[in-house]
């Protein structure tokens, strides 16, 4: 009697119906909440069964919630890890009770890729240089020294690792561009307004300030104009996903320029889980679609932005 054979769909429950578990970062962002939007909203018109656990972007959380979809014997197990590193253990049990994983959103260092089925997510080394380009060609012709900030994501995950690297690149093109401070805010708004006023008290001359999330650079506005500082005006800010908070600040003139990163993975996730869970083979890297915003694009762009 193989009813409890987990390499077949719906085993756990024995109706044939997919059960995926996915291991949520959190809910620290605007761009969190809506992907957990995009996640749940497409299993259900999929009719995909989805347990959903969420981390508090703590990472033995994430390993306890995948450990217990192991247990529970899912068809498939789905997670977004919050740092790169440290999954290799847990990757291996899920690998031994063959259940398959496929990462969303954040990648993570594993030197043994057939530890997961597919990786569906942006190119943040990409969204990186996409924000330097832009502020080089900003300040293209300008010679005096332009003293940057940065609000990096949460130490150790992807996002802020690849962005961080994609920027410094970039603006490798322009000698006068300097990155005077650069410290975590994790991603949120409450620490992207407390890093950001240690910035303004430590540095008199800020220019520019790189937020590698809307969250952070919309706490860092409250901090600049507590100041007595314009944000898009005194100190310029480019920041990255492009939520409708983001987008609303841009329109504004607060923001200047932002990256866009799609949260609006749930889709193609449960057409991936579909496939896997048949055993056909899928791409190994699944890449977003997305594009970046100027004030004039984030106008026209807000009546229908979804999330
Ligand atoms: C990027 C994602 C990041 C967002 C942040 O794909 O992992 O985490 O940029 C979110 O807003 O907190």
């Amino acid at each position: 009697e193989n009813a409890s054979d987990s390499s077949s769909p719906g085993a756990a429950k024995g109706d044939g119906k997919i059960t995926m578990g996915f291991a949520q970062v959190g809910a620290e962002s605007g761009w969190r909440t809506a992907n957990t939007k995009s996640i749940q909203d497409a299993a259900t018109a999929a009719g995909i069964d989805l347990k959903f656990s969420d981390a508090q972007q703590k990472q033995e959380n994430q390993i306890k919630a995948i450990r217990s979809y192991i247990a529970q014997k899912v068809d498939v197990i789905a997670f977004s890890p919050v740092v790169e590193s440290g999954w290799d253990t847990v990757l291996k049990e899920a690998k031994d009770a063959k259940i398959p994983v496929i990462l969303t959103d954040r990648a993570v260092d594993s030197k043994d890729t057939t530890l997961y089925k597919t990786f569906l997510g942006s190119d943040f080394v990409v969204e990186g240089k996409k924000a330097g380009d832009w502020l080089v060609k900003e300040y293209q012709g300008k010679t005096d020294p332009v003293n940057i900030v940065e609000l990096q994501g949460t130490t150790g995950s992807a996002p802020a690792n690849d962005r961080k690297s994609g920027f410094a690149d970039a603006i490798k093109a322009a000698p006068n561009m300097k990155i005077i401070a650069s410290q975590t805010g994790d991603f949120t708004r409450a620490k992207g307004k407390e890093v950001m006023e240690a910035f303004l008290k430590a540095n008199p001359k800020i220019d520019v300030l790189y937020a590698h999330n809307d969250d952070m650079a919309l706490g860092a506005i409250e901090a600049i104009e507590a100041a007595g500082k314009k944000p898009g005006t005194d100190i310029k800010i480019i920041s990255v996903d492009a939520v409708k908070d983001g987008m609303t600040a841009l329109a504004a003139g607060k923001i200047n320029h932002i990256v866009e990163c799609s949260p609006l993975l749930g889709p193609q996730l449960m057409d991936l889980a579909k496939k896997v869970v048949k055993g056909e083979t899928v791409e190994p890297r699944i890449l977003t679609v997305e594009t970046e915003f100027t004030p004039e694009q984030a106008k026209a762009a807000l009546p229908d932005r979804k999330y």
